[in-house]
């Protein structure tokens, strides 16, 4: 103390760092749930090859990646629409360190390892676990890599027509020099929720066969992609276009030529984003812009719909990745930092406060799992009908409940850091940023409620059947353990208030919400009990299981009580918002 008395004032200014940084290692390696989970379901010698190459994954992307990602976050994209001379080129600059990605994200196979099936049902089990180690390291490079697993998937779905087998190819290829990625282009002005009333692009067929597409969409992400799928109307000969959902057809079309021209688009201007802002996502002019019509005129939506169940499971991969990051910057830095004469790790109460996160991520993560799981099943023919309807269920619900738990896990881990975690150089509030996009795009909270209804009606309620009879086989063999007893039986009663809520039926429009976070608190609780009652579990995932089942676990069944869902509440909700 004495010699930082006599130390000069100007001197001590001058002085930066106070405070160790938190620096996690391997984060595989440094997964302990993640390891277990992988242990406990997977085929020893699947487990013995594939943990070898996430611990070598682990340590390239601690020591190569992640700089990388934070230079993509550091040189966002720039757009430049003219040339020196006038001359309008519409160019989307990105940083090499995107470039860098993209090569990376071919090598390691993030794509192409779901395609190829090595490891048969556990390909898409594996590929999740890549891209969720990935996600947070990758400079935003998870958001192409979403879409162009969604445009693979199309394809593969379509029986990979010969027009489109180059393209299957390279959207799934490990060679850096022949990998594409894909965007997504659904929104336009009108409405990116409503895409059936809101599409206005017109798709005018020519006399080769192909289409040229006109008109003006509003978001589109990763706009340096190679190729896309869109949505358009197709007029007939005399430029009539058939209105909703049923008029709406898919296209495929490149983004830009062999000499790199763009085909028949013209960049507006890139978006001015809160966060994803590693990323370039532009409005698009479609002035003529040359397709390749890919699904039965009308079907657009429908065939659209195998693009959106795969971008959804990667928007959970990101929400869990960015859970998990959080956790384990906030956990290191309360081995470092002191508060009132101890570290932050023996302050009981901050203690409670990352636990309450930890279980959170926790029950998170089994969700994705199951769905990865279920999909892995779906595409190598191993999947029942229970399997593929509990798939189609279980995809918006995880969607919808961890984008939401990625923001408010988010945002109470930077609290953790106190006046650090708000700091740009951190790294931390990118994360911030980057999570509240999660439950905006790929379908927002509400719609994936409603669709989460729409998978009720499609399956005249045999998807609620499968849902409760799969949470009770799962609570089974924790059911034989005393100290969770407690927590299964929360579980049942739970289920059995929900189906009560809707005995074979649809719940109604507004309890939709609150339907699909009961589905999702329901399930993940069964997941947690299920798996603290494996053989070599241990006291902390019983811990977690206990803890995630001690919230209210069905909160429709407990609005239904209060009358929350009838018609003058409803009024009354209007009333609320507008009263003076
Ligand atoms: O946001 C976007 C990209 C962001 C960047 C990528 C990030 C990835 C994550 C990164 C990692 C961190 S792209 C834009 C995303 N946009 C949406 O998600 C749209 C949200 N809106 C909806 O989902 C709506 O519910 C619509 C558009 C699907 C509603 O359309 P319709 O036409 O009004 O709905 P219909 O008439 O009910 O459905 C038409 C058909 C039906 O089949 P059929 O005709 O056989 O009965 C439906 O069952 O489509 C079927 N369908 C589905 N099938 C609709 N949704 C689904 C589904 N999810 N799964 C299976
Ligand atoms: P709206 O549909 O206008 O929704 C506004 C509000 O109304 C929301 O809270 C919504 O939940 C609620 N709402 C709407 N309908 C209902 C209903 N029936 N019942 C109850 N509530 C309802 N789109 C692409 O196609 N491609 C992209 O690459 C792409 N990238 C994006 C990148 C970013 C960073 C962002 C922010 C968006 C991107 N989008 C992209 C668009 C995104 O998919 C849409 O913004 C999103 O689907 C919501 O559509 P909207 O903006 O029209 O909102």
């Amino acid at each position: 103390v004495g010699g930082d008395l006599e130390m000069p004032v100007a001197g001590r200014e001058a002085e930066t760092l106070f405070q160790e940084r938190p620096e996690p290692g391997n984060q595989y390696l440094e997964d302990a749930l993640l390891r277990s989970y992988l242990e406990a379901h997977l085929p020893p010698k699947v487990l013995e090859e594939v943990s070898a190459e996430l611990e070598r994954f682990g340590n390239r992307l601690q020591t190569k990646i992640r700089p990388l990602g934070w230079e993509c976050e550091l040189n966002p994209p720039v757009f430049r629409q003219y040339d020196a001379w006038g001359q309008r080129v519409d160019h989307i600059i990105t940083s090499s360190a995107w470039k860098r990605m993209k090569e990376i994200a071919a090598e390691e196979g993030l794509i192409a390892e779901a395609y190829e099936r090595r490891y048969s049902n556990w390909s898409r089990v594996y590929q999740a676990v890549k891209l969720y180690l990935f996600s947070t390291a990758s400079g935003g490079f998870n958001c192409p890599l979403a879409m162009t697993d969604g445009a693979a998937k199309v394809i593969e779905s379509l029986g990979t027509p010969a027009s489109l087998k180059t393209a299957f190819d390279r959207l799934t290829s490990r060679d850096p020099r022949k990998f594409w990625t894909s965007g997504q282009w659904m929104t336009e002005r009108r409405g990116g929720s409503d895409v059936a009333n809101g599409t206005e692009t017109v798709a005018r067929k020519q006399p080769d066969g192909t289409y040229h597409l006109y008109g003006f969409k509003w978001f589109t992400s990763a706009a340096d992609s190679d190729v896309t799928l869109t949505l358009a109307r197709i007029a007939d000969a005399e430029g009539r276009v058939k209105q909703g959902s049923s008029g709406l057809s898919l296209f495929f079309l490149r983004v830009r030529d062999e000499e790199e021209k763009l085909n028949g688009i013209h960049v507006q201007r890139l978006k001015d984003k809160l966060g994803t802002r590693q990323m370039a996502t532009a409005e698009l002019w479609l002035n003529g812009a040359k397709a390749e019509l890919i699904s039965a005129e009308g079907r657009g939506v429908a065939s659209i719909s195998s693009m959106l169940n795969i971008t959804r499971i990667h928007n959970v991969i990101g929400a869990v990745a960015s859970m998990r990051r959080m956790i384990s910057l906030s956990r290191e830095y309360a081995l470092k930092r002191v508060a009132f004469g101890k570290l932050l790790k023996d302050h009981p109460l901050h203690m409670q406060t990352m636990a309450r996160m930890e279980v959170q991520t926790r029950g998170a993560f089994l969700l994705l799992m199951e769905i990865v799981r279920l999909l892995g099943l779906t595409e190598t023919s191993m999947a029942s009908e229970q399997d593929q309807l509990l798939l189609r269920l279980l995809v918006p619900v995880a969607k919808l409940y961890t984008g939401k738990q990625a923001t408010a896990v988010a945002v109470e881990a930077m609290e953790s850091f106190g006046g650090q975690g708000y700091m740009e150089d951190t790294g931390l509030p990118v994360i911030v940023r980057d999570a509240l996009v999660l439950s905006i795009w790929e379908g927002t909270t509400n719609v994936l409620s409603l669709d989460v209804l729409r998978s009720l009606t499609k399956s005249q309620g045999q998807v609620m059947a499968v849902f409760l009879s799969t949470v009770q086989e799962k609570l089974q063999s924790a059911s034989s353990r005393a100290e969770l007893q407690c927590a299964v039986q929360r579980v049942r009663d739970a289920a059995g208030r929900l189906a009560r809520c809707c005995p074979g039926a649809v719940p109604v429009q507004l309890a939709a919400r609150d339907f699909s976070f009961s589905l999702a608190r329901i399930y993940a609780g069964a997941l947690l009990l299920e798996h603290a009652a494996r053989p070599g579990s241990s006291a902390v995932d019983v811990s977690a299981a206990q803890r995630w089942c001690r919230q209210e676990l069905c909160p429709v069944a407990a609005e239904l009580g209060n009358g929350s869902y009838g018609a003058e509440e409803s009024a009354m909700d209007s009333a609320l918002v507008y009263a003076g």
